[in-house]
């Protein structure tokens, strides 16, 4: 007798309980399927359940951060501030769960460990760390883009007695710093963020450096009640202004035409201090060749140099501070007094762009001979991004072909939305999409729609499997990179070339531009899903 447990059948099996996890959910059971969602977390929120570091908070505002599918949500939901908080996002997301009832069909504190497609019953094989065996028609990754943390391997980690906290991992109960001397590694937005507020509470704080990042600020303040009021006046037009910008935000901002090298020093010095003055992402939008032109971008990044050193008093950090690479090529950072921060007397900045971390002590992190006695440290080192949390769980297309293995040499997707061998398997802005560099939330609602909808069209047209063709994949590929290919954003090692990481194959993941992406899928759906083969 076989006394294996037997396998539980779910029209579909999502992975992960984000804000992309959590709407793919409420579609498929409003389309009347049986879903079960698996969460390694112990609730839901996914980015912001996990990225609990101080000062953590959205550089997309509020009001564009947020879903737009049900008209009474958007209604009753009140943000406080330009940007929320994470605790507040967090609420915002918990709120949902219940107000839509979620949870009960998440099991939490699961790790989806394997997913293996089975050709004869055209269904996937999931596997958890926590024993569950189930099998689904469909399988939706909603492991996020942003989700499975980069620790690098510094030399003695093991030797150092004080404890060590990713920002990406950041324990619940909080951490208080009153007379700590800290060290944190990275200076991305995480530790940007956070920084400013550990530099208040720590007695002395380290910050190792290897590349400067721009910032520019978040100008972050209390929502005004009037202005929450105009947008939900008409809240169904302000998201679909905002899907018509190029990145999905910033549709009600004011609006900056002209090539930055055609303006006058006068006309971009006034432009530039107007999108400071503005704070946050918006200062790309300046001039329209800021991504395009190495003059136009140059004359951007120097301009936010010499701002930088109006800020730092001394000199030596100013030039630490002021970046070298093509501005916005890394992700612009948005900050709430990051540079000013370095005029406190208990925070010094460390270089180590020459001479790398040689190695954590017992006490402390030692760079060129030198060591720096520290309590504790922080990772700030970012992500694995948009292909880690997928590569980490094992999957398995038709013939036991391994994503792995097919993403070898950088992923391959159609639309980033779903893999030639693979059928039946979503991924919610995968690689190919432009999930990272576009407003995440609309983005999401977007891919659920098109997942939703296609898996109803299956239904009614009588079809087991989809599954995307490989020349369709193929072409994509090559689409998405003759886009970056005409960017700037291939010339610094960012993390979306995977360069942060090493080993990682150097390939540009995003799509560039959503209402193309968008109008792209719509175009896909029309041809009568255009590139796929269904059976
Ligand atoms: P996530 O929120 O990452 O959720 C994925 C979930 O999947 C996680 O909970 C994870 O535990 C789970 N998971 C992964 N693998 C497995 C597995 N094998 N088994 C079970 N569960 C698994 N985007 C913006 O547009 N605007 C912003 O202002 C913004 N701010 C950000 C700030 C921070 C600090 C970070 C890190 C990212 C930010 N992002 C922002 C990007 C952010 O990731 C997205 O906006 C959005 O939250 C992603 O939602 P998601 O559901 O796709 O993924
Ligand atoms: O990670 P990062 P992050 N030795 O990869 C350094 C989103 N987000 O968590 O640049 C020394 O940007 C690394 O140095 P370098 C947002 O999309 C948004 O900060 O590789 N240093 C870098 O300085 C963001 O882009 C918000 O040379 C090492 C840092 O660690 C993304 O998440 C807030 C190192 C990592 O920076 C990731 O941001 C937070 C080493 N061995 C996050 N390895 C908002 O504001 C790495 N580094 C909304």
């Amino acid at each position: 007798m076989n006394d294996a447990p037997q396998p539980v059948k779910f029209d579909a099996v999502i992975v992960g309980a984000g804000f992309a996890g959590m709407y793919m959910l409420h579609r498929l059971r409003e389309c009347g399927l049986s879903v079960r969602v698996f969460e390694a977390g112990g609730d839901v929120g996914g980015t912001w359940y996990w990225n609990r570091y101080p000062g953590a908070r959205c550089d997309v505002e509020s009001m564009e951060y947020s879903y737009q599918f049900s008209a009474e949500l958007q209604q009753e939901w009140e943000w406080s501030e330009r940007y929320a908080t994470q605790p507040e996002i967090l609420d915002y997301a918990s709120h949902v769960a219940d107000r839509f009832g979620l949870r009960s069909d998440i099991q939490f504190d699961t790790r989806v460990a394997s997913a293996h497609y089975h050709e004869a019953s055209d269904c996937w094989q999931i596997e958890t760390d926590a024993g569950d065996s189930v099998s689904a028609r469909f399988c939706i990754m909603a492991t996020g883009c942003l989700s499975s943390t980069n620790t690098p391997d510094f030399n003695g980690m093991q030797d150092f007695q004080g404890p060590v906290y990713h920002t990406g991992e950041w324990p619940h109960e909080g951490i208080d710093f009153t007379g700590k001397r800290v060290g944190i590694i990275g200076t991305g937005s995480s530790a940007i963020q956070s920084i400013p507020i550990i530099a208040e509470q720590a007695d002395e704080l380290w910050v190792f450096q290897r590349t400067a990042n721009y910032s520019v600020p978040a100008h972050n303040r209390p929502l005004d009640a009037a202005e929450v009021r105009s947008v939900k006046t008409d809240y169904a037009n302000f998201r679909v202004m905002n899907y018509a910008m190029p990145a999905g935000f910033g549709a009600t901002k004011p609006h900056h035409d002209g090539l930055a090298i055609d303006a006058t020093e006068a006309e971009r010095n006034a432009r530039f201090a107007t999108r400071w003055e503005l704070g946050g992402l918006g200062f790309m939008g300046a001039f329209e060749d800021l991504m395009l032109n190495p003059d136009a971008n140059e004359l951007a990044a120097e301009w936010t140099r010499a701002k930088i050193r109006t800020i730092v008093e001394d000199p030596i950090t100013a030039e630490l501070l002021a970046p070298r690479q093509t501005i916005g090529c890394k992700r612009l950072c948005v900050d709430t007094g990051y540079y000013a921060t370095y005029n406190r007397g208990n925070v010094h900045l460390v270089d180590v762009s020459e001479t790398p971390v040689d190695r954590f002590t017992a006490s402390g992190i030692e760079v060129a001979d030198r060591e720096y006695p520290v309590d504790c440290i922080i990772l700030a080192t970012g992500f694995d991004a948009m292909t880690g949390a997928l590569l980490s769980i094992d999957i398995r297309g038709r013939a036991g072909l391994s994503l792995q293995d097919k993403w070898a040499a950088g992923p391959l997707t159609y639309l980033g939305l779903s893999v030639h061998g693979f059928p039946n398997l979503f991924t919610i802005c995968g690689p190919g999409s432009p999930s990272v560099l576009s407003n995440m939330i609309p983005s999401i609602e977007q891919h659920v729609n098109w997942i939703a909808d296609c898996i109803v069209h299956m239904s009614t047209s009588g079809r087991i499997a989809i599954e995307c063709e490989a020349q369709a994949e193929a072409d994509w590929v090559t689409y998405v990179n003759s886009i970056a290919d005409m960017t700037l954003y291939p010339t610094c090692n960012s993390w979306y070339l995977g360069a942060n990481v090493p080993g990682k194959p150097r390939v540009f993941m995003p799509h560039i531009g959503l209402p193309s992406y968008i109008e792209k899928c719509e175009d896909v759906v029309q041809k009568g899903y255009d590139g796929f083969a269904f059976y």
